[in-house]
């Protein structure tokens, strides 16, 4: 084993949350394929999540999207998710699918219609006291799709007075997570298109408001790990939406696209003390493709979160910040690339082993005959996920 103990002790702590619309159908604008065996209910969502962290260790919680998700007993669910041996976690608000938020919902300029949208977040809060969730995710869809349709700060202004009102209905445990989104579902602006008017309200809000960063959610060559520095030294970062992209939003399988740019992302969360007890940072997979099967899918994305967790820790911190006082750049760049270029997939294999997981959980998931008897007990599933 070539992986320092206190690395693993780091990697220990590593959780990442599963959202339950990863199992459900989805697609893109164009189809949304359906897959047999697909979860008919959040029981049933819940049961494809624990799976993922039955094989790997890594997803003790689930990210819950409302409506989608809604039961009529919240306790009963949460019981479920123990006996499974996950928890419920994030909760997710929805204003993109309602027609009375065509032309916007906390934004709209109809004060009713952004009370409507208010009080479907203050349903969101009481689920949450069911739950125990800390986090609300509030992904807002709002946005125009043409110069002069919408008044770009009178919106602002609207979102921020939004904002507050749902923010002081927060438990003292709880939090607001704002994520931000450069375009989709609209063209011209989005509300929240950036990291700095994310930054701008939640710190408006007050020390329980953080950004939630969308790794697909920026513009092409945007230099993603600059921003996480700046708001873990902002202390802003509250959540991450790992998913990868070639293009647009693709929500593909995280460190497909680019495992450099993931791996230059979690050094960048180590070295600003992400993973220590107590960080305010939560790690969650935002993605859900369907060419891919499901749960082999989320766990292919949980291993390489920990892969390039695992490699961002081997970087020398001490020597790079030498290397980088004395301005010896190709020093200090070789002990980042080293470090990046360091197979730890048999040591985290032998690491898994010691701990009583599959060496290699892929193959343990195809051994185990979950996905046959799954598909045998929901043929004929119903949508479940996106709610095409
Ligand atoms: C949409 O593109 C955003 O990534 C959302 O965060 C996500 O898709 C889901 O709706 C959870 O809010
Ligand atoms: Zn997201
Ligand atoms: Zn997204």
């Amino acid at each position: 084993m070539t992986i320092d103990p206190t690395v693993l002790r780091t990697l220990e702590r590593q959780a990442i949350e599963l959202p339950s619309w990863a199992f459900g159908n989805a697609g893109t604008r164009f189809k949304v394929f359906s897959t047999p065996g697909t979860p008919r209910t959040v029981q049933e969502k819940l049961e494809d999540a624990a799976e993922v962290h039955r094989l790997t260790g890594l997803a003790p919680s689930v990210a819950l999207h409302i409506p989608w998700d809604l039961v009529d007993d919240w306790g009963k669910l949460a019981a479920y998710a123990e006996d499974l041996g996950v928890r419920l976690g994030t909760i997710n608000s929805n204003t993109f699918q309602d027609d009375d938020y065509k032309l916007g919902s906390l934004t709209h300029t109809d004060p009713r219609i952004r009370q409507k949208a208010v009080d479907h977040h203050f349903a969101c809060i009481d689920v949450m006291h069911e739950t125990g969730s800390q986090d609300l995710k509030i992904w807002l869809p709002d946005g125009t799709n043409y110069p002069g349709q919408g008044d770009i700060r009178g919106r602002q202004d609207r979102l921020a007075e939004s904002l507050r009102t749902i923010y002081d209905r927060l438990g003292p445990e709880q939090r607001l997570v704002l994520e931000y989104k450069i375009f989709e579902p609209y063209f011209y602006t989005m509300d929240v298109p950036d990291w700095g008017t994310s930054y701008a309200h939640v710190t408006a809000l007050g020390e329980r408001a953080m950004v939630c960063l969308d790794t697909g959610h920026h513009a092409p060559s945007t230099n993603i790990e600059f921003i996480v520095a700046q708001l873990i030294r902002l202390g802003r970062l509250g959540s991450f939406d790992f998913n990868s992209r070639f293009y647009a939003d693709d929500d593909l399988i995280v460190g497909a696209a680019d495992p450099f740019q993931l791996f230059r992302i979690l050094f960048e969360v180590v070295r600003g003390g992400g993973l220590e007890e107590g960080s305010p940072v939560a790690f969650m997979l935002d993605q859900c493709h369907n060419v891919e099967d499901k749960i082999p899918g989320q766990i292919r994305s949980v291993l390489n979160v920990q892969e390039m967790t695992a490699r961002a820790l081997l970087v020398d911190q001490e020597a790079l910040r030498a290397a980088q006082d004395a301005g010896d750049v190709l020093g200090a760049n070789g002990l980042v690339m080293d470090a990046f270029y360091t197979d730890v997939r048999p040591d985290l294999a032998a690491w898994r082993e010691e701990r009583g997981l599959p060496a290699d959980p892929l193959a343990a998931y195809r051994a185990s005959g979950y996905a046959e008897r799954t598909v045998a007990e929901r043929v004929g599933g119903q949508q479940a996920g996106w709610g095409a």
